[in-house]
């Protein structure tokens, strides 16, 4: 039996003190979507026009700005435009990895200026604290986000509980810029953390490069979390735009029924 009534994202979002987090959960309210798309598209064009004719769907756009072969710095001004017109977030799935000095430098420099435009980045928590430490240094002025990747999506990846745990006591120590997960499930009592899992199509089932699909179903209502990310289950249908209204009501109506049961 049950103990614990789930709280609403509204709710959740007036017991948040991380100022990405209670933004988030306030917009899924209201925007009433928990919809992330995976934008993972090789063309700026092609990206920005999915912005423009999705946007109205989702509480993200995910992007991997490295896969992009036409970048420019003028398609992150427009990305952001969009962003602003369409109020959704913007998260880059960089996955930092090193040492807090290098990640520090590949967050805020290089080619793309990540901390300039993207409000969410990710990282793995491998390396220690240090890359949080570092992150933080550039992304917190500028009131940025960090999730964490507490679990992967991908058939035989090595995180393990016990990986997961530490990663979740790491992001205890940061909570001014930890906002939450990537993650398959829940993993806290403590309301404040989001949770945000890629893997996810409307039927179960893998890829051919390990890459394993849950449910929206299994993802928000089985497993508590809080956002669905979706890349090809609606970049390669025929139709993405009816695609991802499909996607946006089987992850709403799901947790519409968490709060129900
Ligand atoms: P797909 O087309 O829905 O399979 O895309 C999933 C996206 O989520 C893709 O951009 C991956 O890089 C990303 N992802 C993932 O699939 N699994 C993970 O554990 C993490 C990220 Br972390």
């Amino acid at each position: 039996m049950k103990m614990h009534k789930r709280l609403s994202y509204a709710e959740r979002a007036a017991l948040c003190t991380n100022h990405i987090a209670q933004q988030l959960f306030s917009l899924l309210a209201e925007k009433e979507t928990n919809l992330a798309l995976s934008a993972d598209v090789t063309s700026c064009t092609t990206l920005l026009e999915l912005a423009d004719k999705l946007g109205p769907e989702i509480c993200i756009l995910k992007t991997h700005v490295d896969i992009l072969s036409d970048f420019t710095l003028a398609f992150t001004q427009e990305l952001t435009a969009l962003a602003k017109k369409h109020q959704f977030l913007i998260f880059e799935d960089r996955k930092f990895a090193d040492i807090g000095n290098t990640v520090k430098h590949q967050y805020q420099e290089g080619i793309y200026h990540i901390a300039n435009w993207a409000d969410i980045v990710n990282a793995h928590t491998l390396p220690g604290p240090g890359i949080i430490s570092g992150l933080s240094e550039v992304g917190l002025p500028k009131q940025r986000g960090l999730l964490l990747l507490a679990e992967m999506s991908s058939a035989g990846n090595l995180i393990n509980a016990d990986y997961t745990q530490k990663t979740l006591r790491m992001a205890e120590q940061f909570p001014e810029f930890v906002l939450g997960f990537i993650t398959q499930k829940k993993l806290s009592p403590d309301p404040w953390w989001l949770y945000m899992t890629p893997g996810v199509q409307l039927e179960e089932g893998k890829d051919s490069l390990g890459q394993q699909y849950v449910t929206p179903q299994k993802a928000l209502l089985e497993n508590e979390s809080d956002i669905i990310i979706v890349g090809r289950g609606i970049l390669k249908a025929k139709d993405p735009l009816t695609e991802a209204q499909k996607y946006r009501k089987a992850g709403w109506d799901a947790y519409c029924a968490g709060l129900k049961a």
